[in-house]
């Protein structure tokens, strides 16, 4: 009795020093923290199915801001543990990391990179109930409050039952989420078919009883399925998805891949279901043996003469999509945003597994082979026209003292971290920000018409386009192999662009460019939309300029009931003069502006695709699909 005192007090003070601090466990408070909570309780599970146990996970975000996740897997273990002297399911859920730490070995998403564990759910939630199915029996306990034992772990039934699993429910406090509650269904959705497509065979069901939604994933293909759905509206070059799946010193690796007629690449890695932006051995060691095993193939089958130059990374990566999957017992995640694979031995194990893969492939698919070696050698030799094309952007004109674009009006200050680029539509609004402007700090690009659209073009031509040339030179990172962010000359690259069709179809191929070619300034937070006024109100003498709708009824409203008032739309930045565009929309200590962020890269990839690529298919799709959402637009 003793024992379980001492212990039942070092668990509450655990559990006190997350509430005292939530965001050091779970990063927020806010919406990214509150979905937090579900993928500790998700991850479980994930680790279970891993594990072979479970085949089925079940996800319902209830009316009440709770959220309720089944699996059918063996059930947590309900004997005592050793060391605690609580049963498995109480350690789980009071003693902080305790997740990984019973059960060993294994695959585990859990304790990864999030992995604080569901004791820091119970510690944040103002509920938590388990339920375990485990040997015919039905067991129950119930937290309460930051993880207060409200009800001891018993059998609740014990009719006998076929069924195995584990269903935990948990409502987070209000108290420590106080911005926010609401599950977002999207969120959910979007994560659990991916972890679908990463553990193939998985069923996971969402459900979403606030409206009823209901959506199941499950994929026998594994990430093949997941690369042909990211393909869909692009051209393969070669039928078969290429899909190889070997496992050495318990390191399970996976890889599917499928060249398309495109330019861009989509590479996306992942360990133990994490999706490793920043790469690491898994990646590496496919890379390499992808560019070496095409080089060979090439030579031996005569595609590329002894004398010619070897394809390089770059050219064996155009059109590619590629998925890479790899499950190790005990993963190493590095790098500033802990989303890099460090296990050395895994660069080897990549290396080999893929080139035995791919070599074998491509002796048995003679045609397809032949497709892919012509598309990387075509890659190659664009790659070469474009560092011809490159070298103009770079190349001081004789006849200039800098090489910096005629049509910049730059700033005077030559700190990147006080300057500001505005990129403007058209040589009018030009005009008016170079007279409104604060000429110390900010600099003004016109750009005249429509700049290329990059998705449909490849590096050399894109580089052959004037207004995108001067831009480049501006920015001074560079662009391709040659980007280099300690070169940025603005620390904020701010698009302003008419209210209008027009405008907004400029602003997508500026966010395309951005997106496909200078991403490192988007995701450091360089990259803004400037926020002209949409109405004007006048009245009187006065005239009232209002960013938005809500803003101009709030305006209205808050005028004497006998004024007379005119309202009109605000066209084009040219309608108004220089000192008006500085006060509504460049003034820095008035205006507003809307940083550009990448939420979810994969998404962003398909939706660039879908809307800037060559299909017009599936842009009509988007649009139909999102009509009802778009009002006020110019016709
Ligand atoms: F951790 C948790 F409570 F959040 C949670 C755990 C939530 C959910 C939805 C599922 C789970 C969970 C845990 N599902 N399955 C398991 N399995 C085990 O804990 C388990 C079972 C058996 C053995 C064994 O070695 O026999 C080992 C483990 C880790």
């Amino acid at each position: 009795m003793k024992k379980y005192d001492e212990t039942n007090i070092q668990v509450l003070e655990g559990l006190e020093a997350v509430r005292k601090r939530p965001g050091m466990y779970i990063g927020s408070t806010g919406s990214s923290g509150l979905h937090h909570l579900l993928w500790e309780i998700v991850d479980n599970a994930i680790d279970e199915a891993l594990a072979g146990y479970c085949d089925d996970i079940e996800i319902i975000i209830g009316k009440d801001n709770t959220i309720t996740v089944k699996d059918d897997g063996r059930g947590i273990p309900v004997g005592k543990h050793e060391k605690t002297g609580l049963s498995a399911v109480e350690t789980v859920f009071t003693i902080l990391h305790a997740g990984g730490k019973f059960g060993g070995g294994g695959y585990k998403v859990s304790g990864g990179l999030h992995g604080v564990g569901a004791s820091v759910v119970n510690a944040l939630s103002e509920f938590v109930e388990i339920t375990v199915y485990y040997e015919g029996k039905v067991y129950f306990m119930r937290f309460e409050n930051g993880g207060k034992t409200k009800q001891k772990l018993e059998v609740v039934d014990k009719c006998p039952t076929q069924r195995t699993g584990t269903t935990v429910k948990f409502k987070p406090d209000k108290a420590v989420f106080d911005e926010t509650l609401d599950f977002d269904y999207e969120k959910i959705r979007t994560r659990c078919k991916e972890l679908a497509y990463l553990n193939k065979g998985l069923k996971i069901v969402v459900i979403d009883e606030r409206s009823d939604k209901k959506e199941e994933f499950c994929y026998d293909g594994g990430i093949a399925a997941y690369v042909e759905m990211l393909n869909e509206n692009k051209k393969p070059i070669h039928e078969k998805i290429i899909y190889f799946e070997g496992e050495e010193k318990n390191v399970i690796l996976e890889i599917a891949l499928q060249y398309n007629s495109s330019y861009t690449t989509n590479l996306y890695s992942f360990a133990n279901n994490i999706n490793t932006h920043e790469g690491g051995m898994h990646e590496e060691g496919v890379k390499r043996a992808l560019t070496r095993v095409i080089n060979n193939y090439a030579r031996n089958n005569n595609l590329l003469k002894e004398k010619e130059e070897s394809l390089i990374g770059e050219d064996v990566k155009e059109g590619l999509t590629m998925i890479i999957s790899c499950k190790h017992p005990d993963p190493q995640f590095e790098g500033q945003t802990k989303t890099k694979l460090g296990n050395p031995e895994v660069r080897k194990i990549a290396d080999r597994l893929f080139s035995e893969g791919l070599e074998r492939f491509l002796l048995e698919n003679p045609s397809d082979a032949k497709a892919i070696i012509e598309k990387c050698l075509s890659a190659a030799k664009a790659r070469i026209a474009a560092k011809k094309a490159r070298e103009l952007t770079r190349r001081k004109n004789v006849l200039e003292v800098s090489n910096l674009p005629g049509k910049l009006t730059d700033c005077s200050s030559r700190d990147p971290l006080r300057s500001e680029l505005f990129i403007v539509e058209g040589d009018s609004a030009g005009g008016s920000a170079i007279g409104g402007r604060d000429s110390q700090i900010q600099a003004i690009l016109p750009l005249r018409g429509k700049i290329l659209n990059v998705e449909k073009a490849r590096l050399d031509k894109i580089l052959g386009n004037e207004e995108i040339r001067s831009l480049i030179t501006a920015l001074g990172v560079g662009i391709g192999d040659e980007f280099e962010y300690c070169k940025l000359r603005y620390h904020k690259i701010i698009i302003m662009t008419d209210a209008d069709v027009d405008g907004a179809h400029i602003k997508n191929l500026l966010l395309t460019l951005f997106y496909r070619f200078f991403r490192p300034l988007i995701e450091k937070g360089n990259l803004y939309i400037a926020q002209p006024p949409l109405y004007n109100i006048r009245h009187g003498k006065k005239t009232k300029y209002v960013l938005n709708e809500e803003e101009k009824e709030a305006y209205i409203e808050s005028l004497d009931e006998n004024t007379k008032y005119d309202v009109s739309r605000n066209k084009g930045l040219g309608e108004m003069d220089a000192h008006e565009l500085w006060e509504t929309t460049m003034d820095p200590s008035k205006r507003k502006l809307v940083r550009v962020t990448i939420e979810d890269a994969i998404k962003a990839d398909l939706a660039f695709e879908r809307l800037m690529g060559d299909e017009v298919e599936p842009r009509r799709e988007f649009i139909e699909k999102n009509a009802t959402y778009a009002q006020n637009i110019d016709v």
